[in-house]
């Protein structure tokens, strides 16, 4: 087996081979001999996977390839590894653009990756709803095609499904302790918030990509409890940087302007906020959250920075990454310990 030039963990070379097998495989899912393509359909998936799947910051498919070479306890790999390690990596970026799809129609957003949500392009409208179901299927049509005389096609396509239904039921959690019934902030808790982004997207952006590379590694997930148990703590940190970008990010950098503020999301700020209000700065709360007028998204973020949330945040980010250390470096296998630590050292202090 040729050992290709893809040294340097999340490197150039790497990013480089990375993205020459995302044409591969669309061309394979353009090229699917179980769909009569007409030429316009064959357009529609081309542009519409281009549009969602590339732009991201690939972190999380990157991350099954920078795990495995640290599983393997190799720089390099040969093409065959390369190209699998990669496929599955793209697999997670094509669940990422379903959901992705399907969560700026529910959150109503405007942009995401610095153009404008899919839905909101002319001419795709409620298209997008039945975009985000082809994407999903293209992952089990890639998975089929390339993995199905391995040993571990079952535990893949298992896992796949398992994650799905967890970020699917953490979205439920988020979108119903949204809406339900009249607005009411003394709902919103640490707790409630914590159920919420473990379930949403904790275990499909960290516990995934590394679940893969196991997998890929020929190990069994029965003996990864621990480690999945870090993977879901590191994620909920993730997403509470998620929600402190929300608020505190350049829309220009991240690529996305916030919206939870207008949508009355059970976000870790508010969360904190109510931690620490007084009755008169909770009252300016209970009117102005969950309001589209930027007047009362404005009271609000005045409220955050009179109570100093942005300290806050940085001490909880402080302290994650001290607790996540001292979980990692319990553990007993050291090619598991760079691979956890190789994820945190992506995510810490991140600023998009
Ligand atoms: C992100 O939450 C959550 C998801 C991408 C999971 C969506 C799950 C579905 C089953 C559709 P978010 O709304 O805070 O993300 P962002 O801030 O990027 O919009
Ligand atoms: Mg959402
Ligand atoms: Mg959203
Ligand atoms: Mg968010």
């Amino acid at each position: 087996m040729a050992a290709a030039a893809n040294g340097s963990a999340g490197g150039v070379d790497t990013r480089e081979e990375f993205r020459r097998i995302y044409g591969v495989l669309k061309e394979e899912l353009l090229r699917d001999p179980a769909f009569e393509f007409t030429e316009s359909s064959r357009q529609w998936i081309d542009r519409m996977v281009d549009y969602n799947v590339l732009g991201g910051k690939c972190n999380r498919g990157l991350s099954v390839v920078d795990s495995y070479k640290l599983l393997k306890g190799a720089n390099v790999l040969g093409e065959e590894e390369m190209f699998l390690a990669s496929t599955l990596g793209w697999c997670i970026e094509w669940l990422q653009a379903f959901f992705l799809v399907l969560d700026d129609i529910m959150d109503d957003s405007h942009t995401r990756r610095g153009q404008p949500c899919w839905f909101r392009v002319p001419q795709v409208g409620n298209i997008a709803i039945n975009d985000g179901i082809i994407l999903r299927n293209h992952i089990s049509r890639i998975l089929r095609l390339h993995f199905r005389g391995k040993p571990y096609y079952a535990d893949l396509l298992d896992l796949f499904n398992e994650v799905e239904f967890k970020t699917a039921s953490g979205q439920l959690l988020d979108l119903i302790t949204t809406h339900e019934g009249e607005k009411d902030l003394t709902k919103y808790n640490i707790g409630v918030h914590r159920r919420i982004v473990q379930y949403k997207t904790a275990y499909y952006s960290f516990y995934l990509p590394v679940a893969c590379a196991l997998l890929l590694s020929g190990e069994d997930l029965i003996n990864y409890g621990a480690v999945e148990d870090i993977l879901v703590k590191m994620g909920t940190y993730f997403q509470v940087q998620d929600d402190y970008l929300d608020c505190y990010g350049d829309p220009e950098f991240i690529g996305k302007i916030g919206t939870d503020i207008e949508d009355y999301k059970c976000s870790w700020l508010v969360v904190q906020a109510l931690e620490r209000a007084d009755e008169s700065q909770k009252r300016v709360l209970f009117e102005n959250y969950g309001k589209k007028d930027p007047a009362c998204v404005a009271k609000v973020k005045n409220l955050y920075r009179e109570l100093n949330l942005e300290a806050i945040f940085q001490d909880y980010e402080n302290e994650s990454y001290k607790t996540l250390i001292a979980d990692i470096e319990a553990q007993p296998s050291i090619a598991v310990q760079n691979v956890l630590k190789s994820f945190l050292h992506k995510i810490y202090k991140r600023q998009k």
